[in-house]
């Protein structure tokens, strides 16, 4: 039997599975869990993505003074270390949205301004999300260069550390390198390779991701330089990840995809490429030898996936 996938950009309305783990609700280790506050500031945000429907504006979010706080320190400490840990492509872009985009540490930039600049950079979008999605979802909406976007932030009282994805994660980590026409162009490849793929598959891709686009690191004139979303936007991950403690192995799709992994704590183990080229080129020929029950193609005038 066929697995299901959108064929049409409006179909992402339907891909809004999420993996409930990390959620304030219902884990009690969650550092908002006994925050009648927070959780109820969650709560209205998580209702934003319920109810988004493809085509519609982002709504707005007003941030409290806690939440611009929690963004402001993390921002200006990364803000320190990004000029020795971060690659170019992130040092490159983080400058141009300071410049065009109204990134700063004293306000939390809203989704829907940050996705009209990435629409204009590499024709990718956000849609919001109320958290952890399921890996299958989420690599299929990068199919149709859509990028599922947390929108809370989160709570005051970890501010250097947030096992669930949030919305300092994705602005500081993730979209910089959205905004890099070939990193676009490879995400939106790996979404397509991602449709209709089997489970065990899926399984693969997702630790694929795990360890290139959250935690990869790259060589840059001799020196170890971090592209990986989730060591870019926490401070101790990154001086971790470039630092002595961790191993750090080559990497190769077929015995990274194998690799066990934590998200609760700092990585003991990253994968290393010799750039950032050879990463998206190891990573396509990976894909090639992926069996799907479809060839797919790719419509950007409708926004539609066609299946051969
Ligand atoms: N969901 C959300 N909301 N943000 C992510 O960055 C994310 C996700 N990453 N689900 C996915 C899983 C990734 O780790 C892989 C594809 O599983
Ligand atoms: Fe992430």
């Amino acid at each position: 039997p066929d697995t299901w996938f959108p064929t049409h950009i409006s179909e992402l309305d339907k891909c809004t599975h999420l993996v409930t783990k990390f959620e304030p609700e219902l884990d009690s280790d969650h550092p908002g869990f006994t925050d009648k506050a927070y959780r109820a500031r969650r709560q209205k945000i998580a209702d934003i993505a319920f109810d988004y429907r493809h085509g519609d504006p982002i709504p707005r979010v007003d941030y409290t003074g806690e939440d611009i706080a929690t963004w402001g320190h993390v921002y200006r400490q990364l803000k320190v270390l990004f000029p020795t840990h971060a690659c170019k492509t992130h040092r490159d872009i983080f400058q141009l949205l300071e410049d065009e985009c109204g990134y700063s540490p004293d306000r939390i930039p809203q989704l829907e301004d940050v996705s009209n600049f990435l629409k204009r950079k590499t024709g990718f979008q956000l849609r919001p999300v109320s958290g952890l999605l399921s890996a299958r979802d989420f690599l299929a909406s990068l199919a149709f260069r859509v990028f599922q976007c947390t929108q809370y932030v989160r709570h005051g009282s970890k501010p250097d550390h947030s096992p669930e994805p949030d919305c300092v994660h994705e602005l500081l980590g993730h979209v910089p390198m959205l905004a890099d026409p070939g990193f676009a162009q490879f995400s939106h490849e790996l979404g397509l390779n991602s449709l209709g793929a089997s489970d065990e598959d899926i399984e693969k891709f997702a630790t694929l991701y795990w360890f290139t686009v959250e935690f990869g690191i790259c060589k840059q004139a001799g020196q170890l330089r971090a592209y990986g979303a989730g060591i870019l936007s926490s401070y101790g991950e990154l001086l971790h990840a470039l630092g002595d403690k961790p191993e750090r192995r080559p990497f190769d799709p077929l015995k990274t995809a194998v690799q066990e992994y934590t998200d609760e704590d700092l990585q003991p183990l990253y994968f290393v490429v010799e750039s950032f080229e050879d990463m998206m080129d190891k990573m396509r020929n990976y894909s090639a030898t992926i069996k799907r029950p479809y060839e797919v193609r790719y419509c950007s005038y409708t926004q539609t996936v066609q299946k051969l």
